[in-house]
């Protein structure tokens, strides 16, 4: 399979246009990725040809509509191979994590036990475990950083001991870019007797993930940082703990037989899925998935690793800029600080160019603080992303030193 960046943009209609009477350039992927064609149509198709509710009806069009959600659940599952019962739909990642937080995490935490994370971790990554804490008395421990922006190993061992109950990290951060070593933090965490949870919001669209690999109890995830649509996510659990777990809401789908004195629970993975799914959005989560499987993802890696690269070079080149984020293994993140400007500023001052990069402090505060920074400017790449581009922004910010 051969690699060409300007074909692949011809699969994303959106690219084609001007902002501010400029060409478009997206750099803002960490926060939504763009969606190709078949996505976009898959949809389409949903509403046009089969609209129709899942898992209840007797007719045609539910049944298509039936089959469709379930053949996605089996696809989505072996992309991150896992087993079908064992894929949850949830709006997205923070759903899946506060499903963990509320279901196991409640039930299983008591005073004294320990929940670890890390500094790096999105807001969805601390939040529900900061009220799971409170709820039931356990302590939300925190892993450093080191300087360059990748999380203190050495800590980690040292703060992960017999009180951790469960350990909840990114696989990807989203304001740095760093890549952490999940499969072996994971397996220490168990080897301690840790529940383990992986937020792969920033991971699945950058690299494939195996869950059987990295191990973990828990992998969350979104469509929309992957080429599908917002709204839709999955929750990878083990089965013999999603079995174990009480529902997260209750209502309609969820249930096996309710009477008014009690109910019981459906089987896996309906349990946690009450009430009309987001159908649309697995439609065209499952598009994503098909389109992502019919790239070359090795030959879409190298080019991330390209973008990022050149964007590094020209990013040390450039007078004033500092580089927020430096850990060895990166995917194409590239959060900076301009001297003497603050971070809002240089976003707007990109956006008249064309440029779109998001600002602000990413949805990690704590990070931030620990950085003593408010916010960084943040560009991040995807596949469709060109060199040509990474120099547009190099000299959209020469624009911005002038202006500022
Ligand atoms: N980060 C960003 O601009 P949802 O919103 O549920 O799809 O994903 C939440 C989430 C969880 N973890 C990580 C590491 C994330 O990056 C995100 C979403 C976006 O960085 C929007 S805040």
């Amino acid at each position: 399979m051969s690699f060409d960046v300007n074909t692949l943009r011809q699969d994303f209609p959106i690219l084609d246009q001007q902002v501010n009477g400029k060409p478009l350039v997206y750099l803002d992927n960490a926060a939504t990725t763009q969606k190709p064609r078949a996505v976009i149509e898959a949809v389409d198709d949903y509403y046009r040809r089969f609209n129709s509710n899942v898992h209840r009806a007797a007719h045609h069009l539910s049944d298509i509509a039936t089959r469709t959600f379930e053949d996605t659940r089996a696809e989505v599952a072996a992309f991150i191979n896992a087993s079908r019962e064992e894929v949850i739909w949830t709006k997205g990642t923070t759903e899946g994590i506060n499903l963990v937080a509320q279901c196991v995490g409640r039930e299983r935490l008591k005073p004294g036990d320990e929940v670890l994370i890390t500094t790096l971790e999105h807001h969805a990554n601390i939040v529900p475990w900061q009220q799971a804490c409170l709820a039931t008395g356990a302590t939300l421990k925190v892993v450093p950083l080191r300087e360059d922006g990748s999380v203190d190993e050495d800590a980690y061992y040292q703060l992960l001991n017999e009180r951790t109950r469960i350990v909840a990290l990114s696989h990807v951060s989203n304001s740095l870019g760093t890549v952490n070593p999940v499969a072996k933090w994971v397996q220490s965490a168990r080897e301690a007797g840790a529940i383990t949870l992986v937020d792969g919001a920033q991971a699945v669209g950058h690299f494939p993930v195996d869950v059987a690999r990295i191990g973990c109890d828990f992998y969350a995830f979104s469509a929309h940082k992957m080429f599908g649509p917002t709204g839709i996510g999955a929750l990878f659990g083990r089965r013999d703990l999603l079995e174990a777990m009480p529902p997260y809401q209750t209502g309609g789908e969820m249930i096996e037989v309710v009477t008014f004195e009690r109910t019981t629970w459906n089987q896996l993975p309906y349990k946690f899925e009450p009430g009309t799914p987001n159908i649309a959005g697995v439609v065209g989560f499952g598009a994503a998935v098909r389109w992502l499987n019919q790239q070359d993802r090795t030959a879409l890696a190298s080019h991330e690793d390209a973008l990022i690269a050149a964007a590094t070079e020209h990013a040390r080149a450039f007078k004033g800029l500092k580089i927020i984020g430096n850990a060895a293994t990166k995917i194409g993140i590239l959060s900076f600080l301009l001297d003497g400007a603050h971070p809002g500023d240089v976003g707007m001052l990109l956006d008249q160019q064309g440029v779109a990069v998001r600002t602000g402090h990413h949805c990690c505060m704590p990070l931030m603080d620990s950085l003593g920074i408010p916010g960084t400017a943040r560009a991040s790449f995807s596949i469709y992303n060109t060199l040509e581009e990474v120099d547009g922004l190099f000299r959209a910010l020469e624009k911005v030193r002038t202006f500022l």
